[in-house]
């Protein structure tokens, strides 16, 4: 049977460029010979409502969109819109239609599927995405009233087997990454099919966007690898992609010609968990940009590696490093030990000093209120923020929601912790709540404001 599958993002996410996701596995099937329809909502939406609406895509509006009642007050995504979406994604009569869940499209896309599944029009529905990992980790199988499948993690193989499952007339079965509900009973395998070699994957077609519409005009997304090289112990990322991958040198560049040719890009967004996983691929990278005189612009999130030395940045800097973004985290060397990063603060120190050196003043993410963090800790994020606050342009404060799979959530039982959610947390002494941690976000952020351009969200507030 010839396949028809429609994949489609709701919002919010962010506007900024088109969704990877959907690129990569619209790619995917494509090369495979299946049909591929791609709808996203999230920008359709964006796009026209009216300015002063806009700001709710702002990072500082994400409650607004992931809190149950605030959601339904701001009634965005209303009867008449949902209507259109419909009849939009059924007027392709799809065999399968996959939907891209995140945390702040939870609702839109939930109404959606809800309405889809109503038509009762035989499509087979599939979320995929890092919420539909999250929301199935945290036991939360109501999303299952919706879809007939989960794909847990990386989704090209897995969505690639649903598909041949349902072309060959067979109902889905559980398998790597993909989960199914029979009789009330989930089943599903818990290992993951992970393209090994990730050259290997066709370039992310854009061709399926309306590019005119996202708001950074001349700029994509871009990835060197998937995966990630730490075993941070509240990370969730790491739990997604299972295992490193890095893309070739050649692999990249090529991409990078392409794009630029093709859609006239002049920078791109580095949607890797970090860029640095592979130092020696990050250093041969520059190297060709440089000597081959590739004009591309080029940024994203690194982790603190000691063999970022200022001669290094300088040189990711000449090759078109515009911003690094580093997940610091903390100030307090205990709680780096706890958390497991591999570095110390006087490496932090170094790092931020010279990527201010090479020209560019990184930002940072601080996260606050991991257990075992005490007051004097706290005072050492404080002082990192006064020592560093002139080499760095902002700094992004979260609190630490538990997710779950991660070390914390694993071993929150041994770690004192009274879990009720990612958020609603306590360790049993009391030394560590909710309001202790917003508090703690608060006064961080008086310091940042003091001492740093420019202090961003405090997630999870
Ligand atoms: C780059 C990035 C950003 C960028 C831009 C994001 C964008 N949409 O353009 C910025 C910095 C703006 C950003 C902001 C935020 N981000 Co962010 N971000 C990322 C990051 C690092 C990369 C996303 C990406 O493109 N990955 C590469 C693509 C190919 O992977 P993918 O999108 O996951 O898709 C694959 C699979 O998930 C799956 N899949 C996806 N959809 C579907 C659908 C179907 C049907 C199937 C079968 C499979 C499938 O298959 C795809 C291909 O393998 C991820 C972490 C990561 N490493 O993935 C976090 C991540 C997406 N972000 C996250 C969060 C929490 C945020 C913020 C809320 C942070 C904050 N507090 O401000 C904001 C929210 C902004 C918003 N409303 O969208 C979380 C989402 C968690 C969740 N449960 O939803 C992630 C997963 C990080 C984490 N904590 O684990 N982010
Ligand atoms: S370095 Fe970042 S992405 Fe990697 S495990 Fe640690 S927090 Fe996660």
């Amino acid at each position: 049977m010839k396949i028809k599958v429609v994949l489609v993002i709701c919002p919010q996410v962010n506007p900024d460029r088109p969704p990877l996701s959907l690129a990569y596995l619209t790619t995917y099937l494509a090369k495979r010979n299946i049909e591929v329809v791609c709808f996203d909502f999230n920008i359709d939406l964006y796009f026209r409502v009216d300015d002063k609406k806009k700001n709710l895509w702002d990072s500082q509006c994400d409650i607004d969109w992931l809190d149950e009642n605030r959601y339904n007050s701001i009634n965005l995504v209303n009867e008449s819109i949902i209507r259109e979406w419909v009849g939009q994604i059924c007027q392709t009569s799809p065999q399968i239609i996959g939907f891209s869940l995140l945390s702040t499209n939870v609702y839109s896309t939930l109404r959606l599927a809800k309405e889809i599944k109503a038509k009762n029009n035989g499509a087979r529905i599939i979320f995929g995405g890092p919420e539909t990992y999250r929301l199935f980790g945290l036991g939360n199988y109501g999303i299952f009233d919706y879809a007939d499948a989960l794909v847990l993690g990386e989704g090209e193989e897995s969505l690639y087997k649903i598909i041949s499952y349902i072309s060959n007339d067979k109902k889905i079965e559980p398998a790597e990454g993909i989960v199914v509900k029979e009789n009330d009973i989930l089943l599903g395998y818990d290992r993951f099919n992970l393209i090994s070699n990730i050259d290997e994957m066709p370039f992310p077609d854009y061709d399926v966007f309306p590019l005119y519409k996202y708001k950074e005009k001349g700029q994509l997304p871009l990835i060197f690898s998937r995966g990630c090289i730490g075993r941070c112990a509240f990370c969730f990322e790491r739990v997604y992609w299972k295992r490193f991958r890095c893309r070739s040198v050649d692999n990249v560049i090529e991409e990078i010609e392409l794009m630029k040719r093709k859609y006239n890009i002049w920078c791109f967004s580095l949607n890797d968990s970090l860029m640095n996983g592979n130092i020696r691929f990050l250093s041969e990278f520059c190297d060709r940009v440089i000597s081959e005189g590739i004009q591309v612009g080029w940024w994203g999130m690194a982790r603190i590696d000691s063999r970022m030395t200022e001669e290094f940045l300088i040189k990711m800097v000449k090759a078109g490093c515009k911003q690094i973004a580093y997940g610091i985290e903390s100030g307090s060397q205990k709680v780096l030990n706890l958390m497991h990063k591999d570095y110390d603060v006087s490496t932090i120190d170094r790092i931020l000093l010279n990527t201010y050196r090479a020209g560019i003043k990184p930002g940072i993410n601080l996260m606050l209120g991991f257990p075992g963090e005490e007051e004097e800790d706290f005072q050492q994020t404080c002082e990192l923020v006064k020592r560093n606050g002139q080499y760095v342009s902002y700094v992004n404060i979260s609190i630490l929601g538990i997710e779950p799979f991660t070390d914390v959530y694993e071993n929150r039982i041994k770690m004192n912790i009274d879990f009720k959610d990612a958020t609603n947390w306590k360790t049993r002494d009391r030394k560590n709540t909710y309001q202790i941690r917003i508090e703690r976000a608060k006064r961080l952020a008086e310091v940042v404001n003091k001492y740093v351009e420019k202090v961003f969200n405090f997630a999870n507030t």
